[in-house]
Formats: C-alpha cells, sequence, structure tokens
C-alpha cells in the first residue's frame, strides 16, 4: 500500500558555509520540497512513495540511493538517457538568510511525463494521499500536464490531494503562478500555503487580502481546509468548523531551509494516523492534533542544518521541549 504519493523534482544539493563567491567546501546532499516531504512521512513511519525523473548520471544515483536509504519508495522513479539531474546551491549568507541558486533549465526533472506519473499512481495501488506542490507545474509544459494527470487519478479514485503553494519566484511570474493554482483549486481537498500565497489560489475577484476571508473564499469554494504556514509565529487552519492556531515551538534557529515541508509531513502524518481519509475524508475535529505535529517536526526542521537532514522519526518527536543540556543516555 501506499499512504501518500509525491512528485516533483528533487535535486544534488551543494551546501557551502559563507559566500559562494570565495569558495572553500561544499557539503553535498539532496533537496527537493516534494522528497523532503516524503522523508519527513516515511521517519514518522508512513509508507510514502516519491515519482520524479532524474538522470541517468551518478546525481541521480545520489537522489535514488538517498531516498532509498531513508526508507521512501521510488519504484515510481523514472531516468532520462537524454537530461542531467538537477543541481541546487545553498549560500548561508546571514544566520537568518539563505541564499538559492538553481541550476536546473532542461533537467531530467522538468521533462517528467505524466505517463510516468500515471504508472506511478497506480502501482501498487492508488495511494490515500496524493500531494503537490506549486514547485512542479512551474518546470515546464511536461511537469505541469503531469500534475495535471495526477490530480484527475486522485479525483477518480477518491485519494486526499493536498497542495502546498511553494511559489518560487525564480522559477516563474505571480501571474503565471496563480493561473494554474486557480485551475487546480477544485481538485484541492486541503490546502497548504504561507499568508502571501494565497492571493495565488483566490478566485480574482476576491477584493482582499485579509488571510481569514481569503481562506474563508476558498472554503467556500470545496476546500476543506486551508493551512496558512506564519513562519516564526507558527500556523492556523481554517475549516468549516472554525479557525484554530497553532504558535511555534521555540528552537533556536540554525536554518529554516526545508521547514515548510517538515511542517506538511507532520500534519500529513496526523492525517494519516486518524480515520482512514477515504473513510472520513480530513475529518474536522483533529485539527489541533495535524497542527499540534506539524508545528514540532517544522521546528525540528528550523533547529537542524540541511533540507531533511533533521527530520524526527516517531519516537524522537517528543525531544523537543528538552532542557538545555540534556542529554538522552
Ligand atoms: O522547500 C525547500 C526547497 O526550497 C528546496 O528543497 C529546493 O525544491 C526546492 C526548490 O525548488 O526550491
Amino acid at each position: 500500500t501506499c499512504d501518500v504519493l509525491t512528485l516533483g523534482e528533487t535535486m544534488v544539493a551543494l551546501r557551502g558555509s559563507g559566500p559562494l563567491k570565495l569558495g572553500g567546501s561544499m557539503e553535498v546532499s539532496i533537496a527537493g520540497a516534494e522528497s523532503n516531504v516524503a522523508i519527513g512521512l516515511a521517519r514518522l513511519g508512513h509508507a510514502a512513495r516519491w515519482a520524479g525523473a532524474v538522470g541517468d548520471d551518478e546525481a541521480g544515483e545520489l537522489v535514488l540511493r538517498t531516498l532509498r536509504a531513508e526508507g521512501v519508495d521510488v519504484t515510481g522513479a523514472s531516468r532520462d538517457p537524454e537530461a542531467p539531474t538537477g543541481l541546487i546551491l545553498f549560500e548561508p549568507r546571514l544566520p537568518e538568510v539563505t541564499r538559492v541558486h538553481y541550476y536546473r533549465a532542461g533537467s531530467a526533472g522538468s521533462r517528467l511525463t505524466a505517463s510516468a506519473v500515471e504508472r506511478a499512481f497506480t502501482a501498487p495501488g492508488p495511494p490515500r494521499v496524493l500531494h503537490l506542490t506549486g514547485i512542479t507545474p512551474a518546470l515546464g509544459p511536461s511537469p505541469l500536464a503531469a500534475c495535471r494527470r495526477a490530480l484527475e487519478l486522485a479525483k477518480e479514485h477518491g485519494t486526499t490531494i493536498c497542495l502546498d503553494v511553494n511559489f518560487r519566484s525564480r522559477l516563474w511570474s505571480d501571474e503565471e503562478s496563480a493561473a494554474v493554482m486557480r485551475s487546480w483549486m477544485p481538485y484541492v481537498d486541503l490546502l497548504i500555503a504561507s499568508d502571501d500565497e494565497l492571493p495565488l489560489c483566490a478566485p480574482q475577484t476576491t477584493p482582499t487580502d485579509d488571510t481569514s476571508d481569503l481562506a474563508g473564499q476558498l472554503l467556500a469554494r470545496g476546500i476543506r481546509e486551508v493551512v496558512v504556514k506564519l513562519g516564526a509565529d507558527g500556523a492556523t487552519a481554517y475549516t468549516a468548523e472554525g479557525e484554530l492556531h497553532a504558535p511555534a515551538r521555540p528552537v533556536r534557529a540554525v536554518d529554516a531551509v526545508g521547514a515548510g515541508d517538515a511542517f506538511v509531513a507532520g500534519y500529513l502524518s496526523a492525517l494519516l494516523d486518524g480515520p482512514a481519509p477515504e473513510e472520513a475524508k480530513l475529518p474536522g475535529h483533529d485539527v489541533a492534533t495535524r497542527l499540534n505535529r506539524a508545528v514540532t517536526t517544522g521546528a525540528f526542521a528550523v533547529a537542524s542544518h540541511g533540507d531533511w537532514e533533521g527530520a524526527p522519526t516517531r519516537a524522537e518527536l517528543g525531544l523537543l521541549g528538552a532542557g538545555a543540556g540534556t542529554v538522552v543516555r
């Protein structure tokens, strides 16, 4: 069985320790918003499958090997002999500011096809949850069509659909993103966005940028749950039952990259722990549990270097909040 299927581009990631132009050494890892979510879920004991395309190169091998080692199902991933695996450089510029540089135009991930996604969706059976981000459709027409196919399949099979808007201004404009996000709204059950991303999803006619008004508009159009990520201010979930806020868990921040993905993994994990989504699509009563796990997994990501490396296992969830100097023996 598969709890969550996600698709997107995962790249080789090089992370330096200061300004890139000064040179020095870099750590080699992998990064991709969707595979970050898959890893976060696998660490928490869920069956996560990632469908994406990598090049037929050593960089692609690193991506697949790492995901496999993390317990993510990559049997639906494809290798493209005609395009390289993408590359991302992280340049920590200030403790709070990391610059990102992409080398992904024309990459294998940007050539992901709808037929590859179809195969990944149906074998070994449809997933309980489909998780998409707004990054994948920004990569090109083929991944856009692949996402669209995944949305159709999910609708056909009664799979819960989660979307994290994840707007990337380096990849496309507000207008381009809004056109796609709005066209996807009829499919989405669970929408996750930061407050400044919500206008990309709300109907164009909405005469407000007030977060709770925008969330209300989206709920009125059939989205069951709108979760707004507020960074250091925590998150607020809006449902038909009302709104619920959870403050962020206080931690010493070392690297905020990947925190949003960790948040999504925590949220989906608590959703999957509840009644089967097929039977009770996003029941309203347990929003507090979902938000609580999400801010916890988000805090682990903020407190550790790297996109996904610090993601907690289920047994580690309780470590957060231990006093300074705690040694676990
Ligand atoms: O969410 C963290 C991502 O920004 C990072 O992993 C890279 O997927 C990425 C992207 O496209 O920005």
